[in-house]
């Protein structure tokens, strides 16, 4: 009678120690290796929708300052330090006068809980940022005010508070949120910033310039 012997292994029994231990490894490296991947396209995707998200408001609140500022008349006063303007508009015009509304200001204001000490006071991660706010019929029992937006950066994006003109724009140590006045037009810079992952900085910014009414 023929005895067979059989050579081959089957099964996970026939694995060594050896064998087992170098396929954890391999797995283990795998899975931080998809691990990292997921982390880094997790961080693309929070900053890119941060990053858009500072654009559309910087966009839209644009727009609302080009609306409003559009229709300005040019007896409108901007403060020294380009950070409040205040005017009348004419929404029609009645044998041949404008007819005025009652004044309006358009502003920066620190954030609620921010004060200019250069200091983070509300904790957001933003240190001394601000808002614009457009305040309609100013001094009158009808004034209201309303936040146009937030993330107003404290200075202007590329400038640093040491007296000189980093950015190249002409202004010194300008704020996030600045007008300037030549003749009857006005640039309005604007500069929105937030924190996206792992803390960093991002910032958005805008410029246009509007001629004033006569
Ligand atoms: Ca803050
Ligand atoms: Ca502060
Ligand atoms: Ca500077
Ligand atoms: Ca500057």
């Amino acid at each position: 009678m023929k005895t067979r012997i059989r050579t081959s292994r089957t099964g996970a029994a026939g694995f060594t120690l050896i064998e087992i231990s170098i396929v954890s490894a391999i797995l283990m490296i795998v899975i931080g290796s998809l691990t990292m991947m997921a982390q880094a396209s997790d961080r693309a995707f929070s900053t890119g929708a941060t990053i858009a998200h500072l654009e559309s408001r910087a966009s839209a609140t644009m727009s609302q300052i080009i609306r409003e500022l559009a229709i300005a008349q040019n007896t409108a006063v901007l403060r020294p330090d380009g950070a409040v303007i205040d005017y009348v508009q004419a929404v029609d015009f009645v044998a041949g006068d404008p007819v005025l509304t009652l004044p309006r200001r358009l502003a920066f204001e620190y954030e609620a809980g921010e004060i200019d000490d250069g200091i983070d006071n509300n904790g957001n991660g933003l240190i001394d940022e601000g808002l614009v706010v457009l305040t309609e019929d100013v001094g009158a029992p009808t004034e209201r005010r309303r936040v146009l937006t937030r993330w107003v950066s404290e200075l202007l994006q590329g400038e640093i508070d040491n007296g000189i003109d980093d950015n190249g724009n002409g202004l010194i140590d300008e704020r996030g949120f600045t007008m300037v006045q030549s003749g009857e037009t006005i640039t309005v810079l604007l500069s929105l910033q937030k924190q996206g992952p792992g803390n960093r900085l991002l910032n958005r910014s805008s410029v246009t310039s509007i001629r004033l009414r006569n």
